[in-house]
């Protein structure tokens, strides 16, 4: 009902009365000023007048189905959207919806995460009202070992989403992570359901941290854009616009299997080339200079003693030397 009532505010532009919205929706004036209100509870600014009715005058930053889905112009990804304002962690809700059958592109946002995670058994701060917390549901035809193929698939759309929103200058600190002034804005943890040589389902977990006024003191390393930008962005043109490209990017990737088509996007996007990295291993670590990625997305580097080596996430960590953040 709440929906319906906000769609045809939406449409409208302008006033109009509680008797014309009960007429075209079918239900009563009762209603439609109950919608009104909860819409106004959740912070949607509607002027009301005896005389002329109800006028839409701004819209919150919420993430909502509805809201999102106003923005989008996907064919795929993001047609089911299913929005919780909280949950334990949106990949976990993911991997539920996607054992029950959640079709491609169906995506599962949280306004808030209560138990977001990191790789590693790690754990993602995820406050409420502030952040992008949300996972999308692949089914890609392609072998349990390419998965990892598409978070670099995502960190470069969701690095050209903030760019082209904001107008931040990000960068992708491989394999997996977005940052903006050297600082980590956005992390991805890819996940996925396979049986030795197919995939049941992938899940993209994205988290963005676009208008936290503050970081955690044990974050040091970690911003947000709003911190960055010093002023609010729009979380679901931010989402919208990252679904857009991912689309694109991901018809092109089961197509063609393998990344040469990003390969100059992503390395142009990429802070971890030329320069001196640490890549750690469970075994060693040793210094070596980044120098690109190969078709499967593998970190390409030149080890001290000249010799080039291929190295996937996953395998290693990788640590900037001088200045660069963890
Ligand atoms: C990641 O792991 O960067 C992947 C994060 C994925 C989060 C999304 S949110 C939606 C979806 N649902 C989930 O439950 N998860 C995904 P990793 O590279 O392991 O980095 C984790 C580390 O980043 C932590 O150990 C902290 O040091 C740091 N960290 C935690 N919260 C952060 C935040 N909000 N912003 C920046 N860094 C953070």
């Amino acid at each position: 009902m709440k929906e319906l009532v906000l769609k045809h505010l939406k449409k409208e532009q302008d006033y109009c009365s509680g008797e014309e919205i009960s007429h075209k929706l079918g239900v009563t004036r009762a209603a439609v000023w109950k919608a009104i209100k909860k819409l106004q509870e959740e912070g949607y600014q509607i002027t009301s007048s005896t005389r002329k009715g109800y006028k839409l005058i701004v819209s919150p930053n919420v993430i909502t189905a509805s809201e999102v889905k106003d923005e989008l112009q996907t064919k795929i990804m993001g047609q089911e959207i299913i929005y919780y304002e909280a949950i334990d962690s949106t990949n976990n809700e993911a991997k539920k919806k996607a054992r029950e059958g959640a079709s491609e592109g169906t995506l599962i946002i949280a306004d808030q995460q209560t138990a977001g995670k990191g790789r590693l058994g790690r754990s993602w701060i995820s406050p409420s009202g502030e952040g992008i917390w949300m996972s999308l549901i692949l089914r890609p035809h392609i072998l349990p070992n390419q998965a990892s193929q598409l978070t670099l698939i995502a960190g470069l759309g969701m690095c050209e989403a903030i760019e082209r929103v904001t107008g931040l200058k990000a960068q992708i600190k491989w394999p997996n992570d977005v940052v903006v002034n050297s600082k980590k804005i956005c992390g991805i943890l890819t996940e996925m359901s396979a049986q030795v040589e197919q995939i049941e389902y992938v899940v993209v977990g994205i988290g963005v941290n676009v208008n936290l006024s503050s970081i955690p003191e044990e974050l040091p390393y970690a911003s947000s854009l709003a911190i960055e930008g010093g002023k609010e962005y729009s979380r679901k043109k931010i989402i919208a616009t990252f679904l857009e490209i991912f689309e694109v990017d991901y018809t092109q990737y089961v197509k063609s299997l393998n990344l040469n088509f990003i390969k100059e996007r992503y390395e142009q996007s990429c802070i971890t080339l030329h320069r001196q990295v640490k890549l750690i291993t469970k075994e060693n670590e040793c210094i070596a200079k980044a120098l690109g990625i190969n078709e499967e997305g593998a970190l390409m580097a030149q080890m001290q003693d000249g010799s080039i080596q291929t190295v996937s996430s996953g395998e290693v960590s990788v640590r900037g030397l001088y200045g660069y953040i963890d």
